[in-house]
């Protein structure tokens, strides 16, 4: 799977060229976050924008099948995802794999090498064929960096961890007390990332603020860095401090696994069930019109380092 974070450049003989690009990545966050909404959202992609700059998202192995099968029979009928659990080592845990394929744009600054020889395939529109590999840890893995030192399965989850070009911290935007923790948590992070090497290459972090619909949140959506810098300054405050001392890159990202409800005044398409300093907990309200937002976009960026404009005006 690591072959995968070679930019793996094609060029067909179609009316489309394709650049196709991937990430191993590993989705952490505190408990009930939103990690596994995230991802079934995802992988589920349901009611489709044709506006959108997403073609088609097609799970790629029998457990993003299931995964599936949960978006459909769990939260499509308006009821939460089971807790995520701890399983004794990271290696029995569910690898998820999903390919997301862009539509056909003109993107002559990526072909900026091309010679003479292959400037035709440099014209064609490219389609752009994201392949991300990722394992969903449960939350207690979080609390775990915290409260534990010299835990086996934690040191065996940090292990695991290192395999990844790309990690995704989500962080629940109504769980913006818990900033000192999260920042705490981080500094337990960085000090295992730090002792290992991806062959040279620059690990990426993308902070994602999840359950944006939220009228608090949804307002600064197409902010998520000054979302996040005011939400969780001390976690940014780390985040930042990793990048500026070398440890990879990091950037900024909010998004929903329910949606919103209507254009024209939109109303979040969720249904809380509770609400406190942990955060929050809810149920899709209405399942048909379910339409997730902000989910490809941090993707983009683990598997390229570049941001897509339209993915973020999401
Ligand atoms: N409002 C809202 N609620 C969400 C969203 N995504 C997830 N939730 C709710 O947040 C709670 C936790 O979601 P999960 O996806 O199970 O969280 P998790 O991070 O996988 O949690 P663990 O497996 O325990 O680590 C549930 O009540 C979800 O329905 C969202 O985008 N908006
Ligand atoms: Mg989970």
């Amino acid at each position: 799977m690591l072959d995968w974070l070679n930019k793996n450049k094609t060029k067909n003989s179609s009316n489309y060229g394709s650049i196709e690009e991937g990430a191993v990545v590993r989705i952490i966050g505190d408990r009930g976050s939103g990690k596994t909404a995230y991802l079934a959202s995802l992988a589920y992609w349901p009611n489709a924008d044709p506006s959108s700059p997403v073609q088609t998202v097609t799970p790629g192995n029998p457990d993003t099948d299931e995964l599936v099968a949960k978006a459909q029979n769990i939260l499509e009928q308006g009821f939460q995802l089971e807790q995520t659990d701890l399983n004794k080592r990271a290696e029995d845990l569910k690898d998820y794999s999903i390919r997301i394929v862009l539509k056909g744009e003109f993107s002559l600054l990526k072909n900026v090498n091309a010679t003479l020889k292959n400037i035709n395939d440099a014209l064609k529109p490219q389609l752009v064929k994201l392949d991300i590999g990722c394992k969903d840890y449960a939350g207690e893995f979080f609390a775990d960096l915290l409260g534990k030192v010299g835990d086996s399965q934690l040191e065996n989850y940090l292990d695991d961890c290192l395999l990844a070009s790309g990690i995704m911290f989500l962080a629940d935007g109504t769980a913006h007390r818990k900033d000192s923790e999260y920042a705490n948590g981080l500094d337990r992070f960085f000090m295992a990332l730090d002792r290992s090497d991806i062959s040279g290459k620059q690990r990426r972090i993308a902070f994602v603020i999840t359950k944006c619909e939220e009228s608090e949140l949804w307002v600064n959506r197409h902010k998520p860095r000054e979302l996040a810098q005011a939400r969780f300054p001390k976690t940014v405050g780390k985040l930042q401090g990793w990048k500026q001392t070398g440890g990879g890159q990091v950037d900024y990202f909010a998004a929903s696994a329910f949606g919103v409800l209507g254009q024209r005044y939109p109303e979040p398409n969720s249904k809380r069930l509770k609400r406190d300093r942990d955060g929050t907990t809810s149920v899709i309200k209405d399942p048909k019109h379910w339409r997730p937002f902000g989910l490809v976009s941090p993707i983009y960026w683990l598997c390229t380092g570049e941001r897509h404009k339209e993915l973020d005006k999401d």
